[in-house]
């Protein structure tokens, strides 16, 4: 007998949504479709939200899971066919421009296998500045066994739609300095703190210091391993061939907002994205999937994941 519930709850200024399934629990706000938080019952949080999130409207919180769309990071650091699709690149901001406006509910369930909640956005609906062009997205949340997101985005025009995205997530880890990832040994990443130079990974990813990475084809399965707490979280994707890992350190952790200065020693972030090369171009009436499956292990031996 399994139990899963949704309800509506209100967050400070935001309208969030409280997904239960047996031991898990996920929360997630219907601004920017940004889930918050991803725990089981009586453990460490899964998906880190700060101490310092400011749950009012207008902002992304800092932690959770932001949809950037419909460019990742510094839009001028995008590809040609992603910045001209904004009439004012030089002054967009980063990440896009759908992580702080409020997504409309399509719906929840709850059954015996999870619950879920799916929301949409609609650009002909909710027109975004400077970027005037009809395409629609999806984002689904199934939390069963496994944390299931997928983001579906459709070109609802006539004309071919380009763009890069990422699933910006935060993971928590018990220490920064013990935790590894592994998956990405041999993979080519373009190294962003030092001229975007490109470089390949030998062997697991260990840190030691600011770490913002843009690794090329990695496999569909990564693994953050967590000695002290134990546990391997495991992430499954589908549909992006780009993966971003960032951690801040201590010089930059000062400078974000909504960010306490030693919180760069508990999180760290692997966002399942398409940027640079991997780029979409939808044609007209096509859609794209960007899907992540995130689950935890109480085991620390990287081993093929089924
Ligand atoms: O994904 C890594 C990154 O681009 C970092 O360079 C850092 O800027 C991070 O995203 C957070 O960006 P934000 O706009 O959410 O503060």
């Amino acid at each position: 007998m399994t139990t899963a519930s949704v309800d509506r709850i209100e967050m400070g200024d935001l309208t969030c949504w409280s997904l239960s399934f047996n031991n898990s629990k996920l929360l997630i706000a219907e601004q920017g479709a940004q889930i918050l938080r991803y725990e089981n019952n009586g453990e460490p949080p899964i998906i880190w939200l700060s101490e310092h999130a400011e749950m009012k409207p207008g902002n992304s919180q800092r932690g959770g899971v932001p949809v950037c769309w419909p460019w990742f990071g510094d839009l001028l650091r995008n590809p040609d066919s992603v910045q001209a699709m904004h009439q004012q690149p030089q002054q967009a901001g980063a990440h896009g421009l759908v992580r702080s406006i409020d997504w409309a509910l399509e719906g929840v369930e709850q059954r015996e296998e999870c619950a879920s909640i799916t929301f949409s956005y609609n650009s002909l609906e909710q027109p975004l500045a400077h970027w005037p062009h009809a395409a629609e997205l999806i984002l689904s949340v199934r939390l069963g066994e496994r944390l299931s997101i997928s983001l579906v985005c459709r070109n609802l025009g006539d004309q071919p739609l380009a763009f890069s995205q990422a699933l910006h997530s935060y993971f928590a880890v018990s220490d920064i300095n013990q935790v590894s990832v592994e998956g990405l040994q041999d993979c080519s990443y373009i190294e962003t703190l030092e001229d975007w130079q490109a470089r390949t990974q030998t062997g697991a990813l260990h840190f030691s210091g600011e770490t913002d990475r843009i690794y090329l084809n990695p496999p569909a399965k990564l693994q953050i391993i967590d000695p002290l707490w134990q546990r391997t979280i495991n992430l499954l994707s589908t549909g992006s061939h780009s993966a971003v890992v960032w951690n801040p350190w201590i010089d930059k952790a000062q400078r974000l907002s909504q960010f306490d200065d030693a919180a760069w020693q508990q999180m760290l972030c692997i966002e399942h994205a398409n940027v640079l090369d991997d780029a979409v171009t939808l044609a007209p009436a096509t859609e794209h999937e960007l899907a992540l499956d995130i689950w935890v292990e109480h085991a620390l031996t990287s081993h093929p994941l089924v």
